[in-house]
């Protein structure tokens, strides 16, 4: 059955049974505070920009169909990953400044608050499935560089080349035009998948993988991969991702911020624009230049976002919809040419 057939076998049945999951005095207080026209649904799925929307259904099709929502977070977002069209997640994305596929990836699971992570791992196709054996295979979060692939190759992943011809022509024109002994990342080309789900007791699940800036410096590594930067969960509370310029993100321990905001009674679009505010009041960069993004939703299924440009969007999954939605953003500066949907 394809994904669209099953969502809609399900709508009838989970509407019912997702209403009933959320009819709770928290989550009827959180949807009149944030405005929302319809309660907070649960199981929810958000991710990062329109390419996250198949990853959201993906990720509820594998949760309703008994898969735990951990394998709903690895399969959704290993499918984003597979795509070798998508040029910043994964086999497709962009090179490092020599040329070499460098991915980042972290997954969470709110129930025993565990995080398992990979840095700058090279020639695995997925690195999203690597971090969640860190997690449960071992007793650390975060393996980085060649000793991350040695790890995955240990545990089975096969060796895979992630540079497509399309990303090599780019690269070769991208060099030719460096001036020789500076260096400077390319900033129209970047984006991340993070993200968040939600079951339907509220326990908070997520994950992130990118292959980070284009033509970044060899061995950089951004906020997707940092537990508390580029995602963090708090079952407590609820979660959130990040997309934009790592750099910018992770001098703030951006999602960490957000979910704090959150438990302090900030609605997700109010702890995103708080987290951006914040980051704004600390920084020399003008909230425009700054080129960050959140996604956050509450243990209660509330989900909202908020972006320093214009014109970033997100993706929402229930058993009731399937949708992209325009970000709140603080500036009217438009995203990048190819910000929000790199191809
Ligand atoms: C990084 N945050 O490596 C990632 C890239 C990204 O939109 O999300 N760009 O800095």
């Amino acid at each position: 059955m394809d994904r669209r057939n099953f969502l809609k076998r399900t709508t009838a049945a989970g509407v019912s049974a997702s209403v009933a999951a959320t009819s709770i005095a928290s989550a009827k207080a959180d949807t009149i505070r944030s405005g929302f026209a319809e309660p907070p649904a649960r199981p929810v799925f958000i991710a990062t920009w329109p390419f996250g929307k198949p990853a959201c259904e993906l990720a509820l099709e594998t949760a309703q169909g008994g898969g735990s929502y951990l394998d709903a977070i690895e399969k959704g977002i290993g499918l984003i990953e597979a795509d070798a069209n998508n040029s910043s997640v994964g086999i497709g994305g962009i090179p490092n400044a020599e040329g070499v596929v460098e991915l980042d990836a972290c997954i969470m699971s709110g129930p025993g608050h565990s995080a398992g992570s990979v840095a700058g791992i090279q020639d695995i196709l997925h690195p999203i499935s690597v971090a969640r054996k860190v997690m449960e295979d071992t007793d650390h979060v975060l393996l980085v560089g060649e000793n991350a692939k040695r790890f995955a190759t240990q545990k089975g992943f096969p060796a895979t080349q992630l540079l497509t011809d399309r990303q090599r022509e780019r690269f070769e024109k991208w060099k030719s035009e460096q001036p020789t002994k500076t260096h400077k990342v390319d900033e129209n080309y970047h984006d991340t998948i993070a993200m968040v789900g939600v079951d339907e007791q509220g326990n908070v699940f997520g994950g992130c993988s990118t292959s980070g800036l284009a033509y970044k410096v060899p061995g950089r590594v951004g906020d997707s991969p940092i537990i508390g930067s580029g995602l963090y969960v708090d079952n407590t509370v609820g979660g959130a991702g990040a997309t934009g310029v790592g750099e910018n993100v992770m001098r703030f321990c951006g999602t960490f911020l957000i979910v704090e905001f959150m438990r302090n009674g900030a609605t997700p679009t109010e702890a995103c624009q708080k987290c951006i505010e914040r980051i704004a009041e600390l920084d020399p960069l003008s909230i425009s230049e700054l080129d960050i993004n959140f996604i956050a939703v509450n243990r209660a299924g509330e989900y909202g976002a908020a972006g320093t440009s214009k014109g970033f969007r997100y993706s929402v999954c229930t058993t009731n919809k399937s949708e992209v939605v325009e970000a709140l953003h603080l500036s009217n500066k438009k995203i990048g040419p190819e910000g929000g949907n790199v191809r």
